[in-house]
């Protein structure tokens, strides 16, 4: 175990803590500066990132328009390490400061929607799409729903920023974060040995969220830990990611606001259906 020789103070402090994202965190909510949001033509403005909680916005939005639904949206991109943030249009839609952010402008009056398992959920009710009607099976969706919000932060924020992000390696907190998010693999793994989807035969926004964070990292797209945690060995969970990875609306919304990896597969902003082909970081050449 390493020698941890911090003792802390009567009153915390903020000092410089190092780190991928030190430079945007921040003890204090609140915008840091004046900033509209851009407003495009559709009914749905997502505001967003292709991080896995982003993910869950963009294929939601693309596998509601594969149904035939009337959910076309404008997505503009919202770059986090820049601090997009903070700035006050966004507050003003998630005073949480946190990407994926919605205004829903289809109704009588315009309605914020922030928290991506608010995100689905709304989208899904008025939809009437990837929320089952009878009670059993909509009580399960939303089991594994809330399951993943409160779930996630452990692999996000504990495993994956100590394993990946930490300025150094530290064993205690590796550890604990390793053990905990392999739990939650099994977890999932036991559920889908016994049903294709995680609420049953039906694919849910339960599976839309779940499998942004942990299909994604079953399929080694997260923090390079696939080997460390063996993702190999949770075949249940292979075997779901994989389907629901091979779902064209999945590999649509993969892309929807998406920064980094190949530049094929990043569409910054997102404002029409043919901008997919169109509109990548390779054929606009950035
Ligand atoms: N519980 C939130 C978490 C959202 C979240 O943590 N978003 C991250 C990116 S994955 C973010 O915007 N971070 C920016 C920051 O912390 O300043 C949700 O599911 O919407």
């Amino acid at each position: 175990m390493s020698d941890s020789r911090y003792t802390p103070p009567k009153v915390w402090e903020p000092k410089e803590s190092g780190g991928k994202f030190a430079s945007i965190n921040r003890p204090v909510a609140g915008p840091t500066h004046e900033k509209a949001l851009p407003v495009g033509k559709h009914p749905f403005q997502l505001y967003s990132l292709a991080t896995p909680n982003g993910v869950k916005a963009g294929v939601m939005f693309e596998e509601l328009l594969a149904l035939g639904k009337d959910a076309e949206y404008d997505a503009w991109l919202i770059n986090i390490g820049e601090g997009d943030q903070f700035g006050s249009g966004f507050v003003e839609v998630n005073p949480n400061s946190k990407i994926p952010a919605l205004m829903d402008y289809s109704g009588d009056k315009p309605l914020r929607v922030f928290e991506s398992g608010s995100i689905l959920l709304h989208l899904a009710e008025k939809f009437g799409a990837f929320l089952p009607s009878d009670t059993a099976t909509r009580v399960e969706t939303l089991n594994w729903l809330f399951w993943q919000m409160g779930s996630a932060p452990y692999l996000g924020g504990g495993f994956g920023h100590f394993y990946a992000y930490a300025p150094e390696k530290l064993e205690y907190p590796i550890d604990r974060f390793t053990m905990e998010t392999k739990r939650q693999l099994d977890v999932l793994d036991r559920r889908l040995a016994e049903s294709r989807y995680l609420a049953g035969d039906e694919y849910t926004i339960a599976d839309i969220a779940n499998w942004s964070w942990y299909g994604q990292l079953a399929l080694g797209r997260l923090y390079d830990a696939a080997e460390f945690l063996q993702v190999e060995s949770y075949t249940h969970v292979q075997r779901w990611a994989k389907e629901i990875d091979a779902r064209p609306a999945v590999q649509r919304g993969r892309m929807v606001n998406r920064t980094f990896g190949e530049p094929s597969s990043q569409l910054h902003e997102r404002h029409d259906a043919s901008d997919f082909d169109t509109r990548t970081q390779d054929k606009l050449g950035g």
